[in-house]
């Protein structure tokens, strides 16, 4: 299973812009709260230690993941906001609610993203269960929202970098 060989937490940091500058939104999902705090604290803490100001950084909560899009198209829309990223849990259950909310907050965050032309993150977890949630959500596998973060900033990179070194 491709989570037993990486860690969400594992990511390469060398040549990251400045973000120093950048405003952050972060919208949360309220569906699952234990797990979608957790990535949240992941993903602040992240942005903090790779540059980002306290003071740049927007935080705020929709009631579910469905709810992701639109709460990421009010922070995007606002010209000052740089990148938006999105938290989430949906649990896979036995109604068919799962693959709705997955499909339209996936498809949604991606148009948001391509029609406002800033990094829309996808920091929404899927697992089959709370237990692999938690194990994503700063536990044995990482934090997904640490990932979402990093993902954010070297995102950011492609704004106003126009190089990029391989290898
Ligand atoms: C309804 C629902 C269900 C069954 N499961 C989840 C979930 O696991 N994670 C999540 O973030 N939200 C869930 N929701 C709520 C929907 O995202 C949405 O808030 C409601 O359908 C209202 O539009």
């Amino acid at each position: 299973m491709a989570s037993a060989l990486k860690n969400l937490s594992d990511f390469t940091t060398e040549n990251l812009p400045d973000v120093s500058g950048k405003t952050f939104a972060i919208v949360v999902s309220e569906w699952n709260t234990e797990v979608t705090h957790a990535l949240y604290s992941g993903t602040y803490d992240t942005l903090l230690k790779y540059g980002a100001k306290e003071e740049n950084i927007i935080s705020t909560k929709v009631p579910g993941s469905f709810e992701l899009s639109l709460g990421a198209q009010k922070m995007a829309q606002q010209s000052n906001i740089d990148a938006v990223i999105c938290l989430g849990c949906v649990i896979q259950g036995e109604t068919r609610h799962f693959d709705f909310i997955c499909q339209a907050v996936a498809d949604g965050i991606t148009n948001v993203s391509l029609k406002f032309d800033k990094p829309v993150i996808f920091g929404v977890l899927t697992p089959n269960t709370q237990e692999q949630a938690m194990d994503r959500a700063g536990g044995k596998h990482g934090n997904k929202g640490d990932e979402a973060a990093i993902t954010a900033i070297k995102m950011l990179g492609l704004y106003y970098k126009n190089t990029c070194k391989f290898g």
